[in-house]
């Protein structure tokens, strides 16, 4: 289980406007979030197991995680266990699909889209509103009810980034009273000390709540439990316990809360679990209880510490620094709004985004949903699911560059996880052998295309998703991942598309489809609105990704057989990506006008990032094309959510365009980020924080053109800086060092004796690395 700490302002506007908060990170504490008044909130806890799951299945770990409000007389431990899930519908291919696959096509390659579509929802999707899936849900309230404080002063409310801990503290009639609260992965528990510097002064009374039906809530001896089956209905069960440790003071136990009066010190033990895994939530939680009876709390923040740190101390990053880090966050973004220059704000983002991965996403998780871990309601948007046609990749665009590969590992694990399902719908649905996986999926791992066509009708999610294991691969060098897991994986989502795609009756070449390119329609020549189509351009460069990828890891192992040489056929026959007539890379294999110029999605850039498919080198036609795309869609409103706006970041750097890059993460901060520095869609949603901190990396660094080109998108605006501990392609540990907007030094260390080609600036040289050593490379080397 993990435990880390977050502060966080409210999210739900409502409430926000109901509080001034200031959350700020100041020089002295560089990475805290820092506000003056209450509402924050606390975060996830997870148990890395240490195994890759090339190694043997993972074992299971919970994970937790908690967000603290910081109220003075009032305050609420809102408080979250990753596998509390509803589980209402079970998701049904129709049966026929495969059936009326070639009648689709047909319709499709003659431009009948209306009829094309009739029969796609006829016999294809399942028909369901995009809320009425499955959901992930908050597990619920602690709340601690204190007598009202007097006069009170220097309140202050952070969250420091560099311990995973938050804290609120106050002074009240002269006595300062502090509230310390982590989530501790190595512990399984999210703790909270109150303390106070006068004896006796620690007086509440502790209650927990669920805003569900019916949940259990009794009383044992110094121990608040809370059990229920979520939704009443096929969902889990959970329990979660509140355990008290008082110095000094009396407790009361009531019916369902239990009184402190007069204490010198509290505190507050929460454990959680459910059955999702098949475990006897009581019996864990009890567990986790005993496990920890003994050790002291200053011992269980220690250790919690260490392991934050021993992943989080991995990077650093400074791109400089200003008067504004004296201000809380919210002022610092209200400033930076107003045009100010902030370039310490950008590191904290920047180190925030990894915080928040190490805090969601360690192995023997669930991966990371829309809101991370950190959902507050029973009925969050997109029930905090698992969208696979842009939001959980975005989630683990930072993983493996900013040095977090174990974080990693709940996707790469999950996707293999959607193949029981991925396989029957690949069958059911096209008649294909492989595994699939449509654009969204949840804990229970559904694979069927749901929904309406525009965003169901696109079976790529799980070959988008298996990618990610071929990056992971080439940031870790991990072949036994790669030979007892990864392959097989890859190779089974290669298998599908390799049945999937189809010979164009006109071009001669291979198409994918029935497919369409998320979430954007276009006009037919009838002038309706319509998604589907054969050839969207985003399938074809997926395809590309994934089948190279499965090439040259069969190379890797030595495993190439029949089908890696099918493949290697197939992918010279693909429909390469296509420039239409304005100049702009074609979304669709028509040159279709489609509905929404400035739509969210990018698909057909797909190419540029994350793959590396265009290039200035190879592909500068399609680097400019993909240029005009963007700019259109900006032109017309787009970059408007979070996760889009931190796509261009990673378009703008790939294209190497340092001041547009910069802009675009700018916009990220000013448009797109609650003051607790919660990425937001709006509304929350965590995709946008972790697709900045990927793009504000790809802006220092690069790896995907066989090289390690430095500093490649430094906009001026960071022109003194350093980064330590980035990886790039092939396993290498890199260095940066700059000063007035120049690279100053840079260091290398490699897993293995060789020779890297390492460009700046357009010039590239070649360099030695011995393995293990740190190899220095200086300006004037270029
Ligand atoms: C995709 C996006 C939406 C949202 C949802 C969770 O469908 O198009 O903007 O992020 O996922």
């Amino acid at each position: 289980m993990i435990l880390k700490t977050l502060v966080q302002t409210i999210i739900r506007k409502t409430v926000y406007e109901k509080i001034t908060s200031h959350i700020y990170f100041s020089h002295s504490i560089k990475f805290n979030v820092v506000c003056r008044q209450s509402s924050l909130s606390t975060n996830p806890v997870v148990r890395p197991t240490g195994q890759s799951m090339g190694r043997g299945p993972p074992n299971w770990e919970w994970h937790m995680g908690a967000m603290i409000f910081g109220g003075i007389d009032k305050e609420r431990i809102q408080l979250n266990e990753e596998t509390i899930w509803t589980k209402r519908d079970e998701f049904t291919d129709k049966p026929d699909g495969h059936k009326y696959i070639n009648k689709i096509r047909t319709l499709l390659f003659e431009e009948q889209y209306e009829e094309a579509e009739k029969l796609v929802r006829r016999h294809l999707l399942e028909d369901r509103m995009p809320n009425n899936t499955n959901t992930y849900q908050t597990l619920g309230d602690l709340h601690l009810d204190f007598e009202k404080f007097e006069q009170i002063s220097q309140y202050r409310r952070q969250l420091n980034l560099e311990n995973a801990t938050a804290s609120v503290s106050f002074i009240s009639d002269g006595v300062h009273y502090s509230r310390e609260s982590f989530s501790s992965n190595p512990a399984n528990a999210t703790f909270m000390k109150l303390s106070a510097d006068k004896p006796g002064r620690i007086s509440f009374t502790a209650s927990l709540n669920r805003p569900g039906e019916g949940e259990n809530i009794s009383v044992d001896g110094h121990t608040i439990i809370m059990n229920q089956k979520v939704d009443n209905k096929d969902g889990v069960t959970y329990e979660t316990r509140i355990q008290i440790r008082a110095k000094g003071g009396t407790l009361e136990a009531k019916d369902k809360s239990i009184k402190i009066s007069g204490a010198a010190e509290v505190v507050l033990i929460q454990v959680a679990a459910t059955d999702y895994r098949g475990e006897n939530p009581t019996q864990s939680c009890k567990k986790y209880l005993k496990d920890i009876a003994e050790k002291s709390y200053d011992d269980l923040r220690k250790e919690h510490i260490s392991d934050y740190q021993s992943l989080f101390n991995r990077v650093s990053l400074d791109l400089g620094t200003s008067d504004a880090i004296y201000f809380p966050v919210d002022e610092r973004l209200t400033a930076l709004r107003k045009g100010a220059e902030d370039p310490a704000l950008f590191s904290l983002y920047y180190q925030f985004g990894r915080y928040l991965l190490i805090s969601s996403s360690r192995p023997g998780s669930l991966p990371a949903n829309l809101q991370g871990l950190w959902e507050s309601t029973l009925t969050p948007p997109w029930n905090a699911d698992y969208h696979i046609n842009i939001n959980i990749q975005m989630n683990y665009w930072p993983a493996v560059v900013t040095n977090l590969p174990e974080c990693h590992l709940p996707f790469l694990n999950f996707i293999g996880q959607l193949r029981e399902n991925g396989r029957k719908t690949a069958n059911t649905l096209y008649g294909a052998r492989g595994f699939t996986a449509h654009h969204t999926t949840d804990a229970w791992h559904f694979t069927t295309a749901q929904g309406q066509p525009q965003w169901a009708m696109w079976p790529m999610g799980a070959a988008w998703a298996s990618t990610h294991i071929w990056e992971h691969f080439l940031f870790t060098r991990d072949t036994t991942f790669l030979r007892n897991y990864g392959f097989d994986v890859m190779k089974e989502a290669a298998l599908f598309l390799s049945d999937f795609l189809v010979k164009d009756p006109e071009t001669g070449r291979l198409v994918s489809g029935p497919s369409m390119s998320p979430e954007n329609t276009f006009f037919t020549p009838r002038g309706n609105r319509a998604s589907v189509v054969m050839g969207p351009s985003m399938d074809h460069q997926i395809i590309h990704h994934l089948f190279s990828s499965v090439i040259e890891a069969a190379k890797v192992l030595n495993a190439e057989d029949h089908f890696t040489r099918k493949i290697t056929r197939q992918l010279k026959q693909l429909t390469p990506s296509e420039i239409g007539e304005d100049g702009r890379i074609l979304e669709w294999s028509e040159d279709l006008k489609e509905a929404e110029p400035g739509h969210r999605h990018m698909s057909h850039l797909y190419g540029l990032y994350p793959s590396s498919q265009f290039s200035w080198q190879k592909t500068p036609e399609l680097m400019e094309a993909a240029r005009k795309v963007i700019e259109k869609r900006l032109k017309h409103g787009g970059g408007h959510t979070g996760w889009s706006r931190a796509w261009m970041v990673n378009f703008y750097a790939r294209l190497k365009d340092s001041n547009e890059a910069y802009q675009n993460m700018r916009a990220l901060l000013t448009k797109s980020t609650h003051p607790n520095l919660f990425d937001n869609h709006p509304p929350f949603q965590i995709d946008g924080n972790f697709g900045g901190t990927a793009g504000l990396t790809e802006m220092l660094l690069q790896s995907h053109q066989g090289n390690i080109e430095l500093l490649p998108a430094l906009p001026f605006q960071w022109r003194e800086g350093s980064v330590k501990g980035l990886k790039a392609r092939g396993g290498y540990t890199i260095n940066i060092s700059w000063s007035d907007g120049a690279l100053t030094t840079a260091e290398i260390i490699g897993p293995v004796d060789t020779d890297v080609p390492v460009v700046y600036n357009g010039q590239a040289i070649n360099v030695t690395i011995n393995k293990g050593e740190t190899t220095i490379i200086l300006a004037q080397d270029f």
